[in-house]
């Protein structure tokens, strides 16, 4: 049976970042991408001013109780970007209403990067997410969501003792069984580190210049769709990175304001092969 994945994150009507990343990239996959939006903005909130920003708070539970009603069932849950606090504890009620042993819990505590939280949160809300964070299965955060979830100092260069401090604090505070880091590097190339079982796992790739928005959304994505088609982590892992870096360089060459987001539909069909693969 098609696989089903519902995504809990905002729609950006332009800068591609959330919903529009998540949607085509996991449709890729071959699975069906059902959405509970938590807002609706004109653009995202990083580098653009005077975005508007519909707050769907109030719909959320409705939504899931509808869906509840329908018998409908997932095989994973993937929460992003949270219009609001209040979200947070109605994330978790839906996940008690839909989780079983068969779904599978991917948390992205998409809330901040590059040392800084995104314009819409307040201090507090790194550790109001932890309670939603231990529920996961996996969680995908960047090094400035990880320091922020573990009361760490933010650095920009990273070795393996900060990434290893970095992975324990995780693994002992929120007990996720999972972990992808995320924006991990040495100045000379960048990648992720996967956390599972105490052990860690290195895939990086050459490091680029600038600040792409929306690619810690195009990698979770792609992880997403392949964890559902059976890909192993560390399989999983090499797809998310080629395909953010590949995005990334096409959005390099072609000149484009960053703020738009990664050019990664022209990589769709070779995503599409690899998935087929399975
Ligand atoms: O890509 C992360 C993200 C998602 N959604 C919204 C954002 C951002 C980052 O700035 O503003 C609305």
């Amino acid at each position: 049976m098609q696989k089903r994945v519902l995504l809990i994150n905002d729609i950006s009507g332009v800068g591609k970042c959330s919903l529009t990343v998540s949607v085509p990239i996991i449709s890729h996959f071959g699975v069906t991408t059902d959405v509970l939006p938590t807002a609706v903005l004109s653009t995202h909130t990083g580098g653009f001013v005077d975005y508007t920003f519909r707050d769907l708070t109030d719909d959320m539970l409705k939504m899931a109780e509808h869906w509840k009603k329908l018998g409908i069932q997932f095989d994973m849950i993937y929460c992003g970007y949270l219009g609001s606090a209040e979200q947070i504890g109605i994330v978790m009620k839906i996940v008690e209403m839909f989780k079983t042993e068969k779904t599978t819990l991917l948390i992205d505590p998409v809330m901040a990067d590059f040392g800084q939280l995104y314009s819409h949160f307040s201090s507090d809300f790194p550790n109001k997410l932890k309670p939603l964070c231990e529920m996961a299965d996996i969680l995908t955060p960047n090094i400035t969501e990880a320091c922020l979830l573990t009361n760490t100092e933010y650095r920009e260069q990273h070795d393996s003792e900060y990434i290893k401090t970095i992975l324990d604090k995780l693994n002992t505070q929120l007990n996720v069984p999972l972990l992808f880091l995320t924006g991990v590097t040495n100045g000379k190339q960048l990648g992720t580190v996967t956390y599972e079982n105490g052990k860690t796992d290195y895939v990086f790739s050459d490091y680029i210049e600038g600040r792409y928005h929306g690619s810690g959304d195009v990698f979770s994505s792609v992880l997403c769709g392949a964890l559902l088609k059976d890909f192993s982590p560390k399989e999983a892992v090499q797809l998310a990175v080629d395909f953010t870096v590949n995005s990334i360089k096409r959005t390099r060459d072609a000149k484009t304001d960053t703020r738009f987001g990664l050019i990664f539909e022209p990589e769709l069909a070779n995503l599409a092969t690899e998935a087929d693969k399975k």
